[in-house]
């Protein structure tokens, strides 16, 4: 039996961690075991790689040292955690995963997708989600939501062009694949997305049991 790999994306407080674990919730309600996890990181040694990509540092970081990174961490991400998961038949629920890599590192510093995209086969092989859902908001309202937490990142610190570019880049791969991307709009009140994350619900579970 394999299990289901759904990721969550979207850009800066597009409610993506308050939905995984909605999600979650209503999935284990059916009797299905969840697996939550997050990129960059889900284990020990990932974590490690995430703490060197959000912190602000007088030294700064090559956009190609920044895409290598997250794909090592993704690389020990994949052999520890999300294979063997989705090998025992668990549905893995991941806050963001490679098209954060094609949003940020590809729309927002520009670097050109085919090398996401060598990267993405290096590391993956044929691993890719089966259903991708996209919280998407106007940049401003992420933005704010972001604040509201306090201290800003090393990718938070970055401008209102940069966040457009990593929206617009999750809007065009969306389009382009209607079958593995749902787009949900997350400037909605809470109540609203989570209602339309309950009217996914029953396709999911028919797709882990059909
Ligand atoms: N990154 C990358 O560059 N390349 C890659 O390949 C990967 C990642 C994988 C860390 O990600 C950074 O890594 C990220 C991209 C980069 N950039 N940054 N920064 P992260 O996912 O950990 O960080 P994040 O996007 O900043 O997460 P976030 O701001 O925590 O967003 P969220 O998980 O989408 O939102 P949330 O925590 O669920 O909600 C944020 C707040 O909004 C919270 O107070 C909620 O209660 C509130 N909220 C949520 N939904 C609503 C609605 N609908 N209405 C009102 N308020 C709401």
């Amino acid at each position: 039996m394999t299990g289901l790999f759904v990721t969550l994306e979207g850009p800066e407080g597009a409610g993506k961690s308050t939905n995984r674990d909605y999600l979650a919730g209503r999935l284990r309600k059916h009797g299905v075991e969840v697996l939550l996890t997050r990129e960059p990181g889900g284990t020990p040694l990932a974590e490690r790689v995430r703490e060197l990509l959000l912190a602000t540092s007088d030294e700064p970081m090559a956009a190609d040292t920044e895409l290598l990174l997250v794909f090592a961490a993704r690389a020990q991400h994949i052999a520890q955690v999300i294979r063997p998961a989705l090998e025992r038949g668990v549905v893995v629920l991941c806050d963001r995963f490679t098209d954060a890599t094609y949003a940020y590192q590809g729309g927002g510093r520009g670097l050109p997708e085919s090398r996401i995209a060598e990267l993405e086969r290096f590391v993956q092989g044929d691993l890719r989600p089966d259903l991708t859902l996209v919280f998407d908001l106007p940049v401003e309202v992420g933005l704010a939501r972001a604040a509201a937490r306090g201290r800003l990142d090393r990718f938070e610190q970055e401008g209102k062009d940069f966040f457009e570019a990593v929206r617009q880049t999750y809007l065009r791969h969306a389009r382009a694949d209607a079958g593995r991307y749902h787009v949900i709009d997350a400037a909605q009140p809470l109540a609203a997305v989570q209602a339309d994350l309950d009217e996914l619900l029953p396709s999911l579970l028919e797709r882990l049991h059909g």
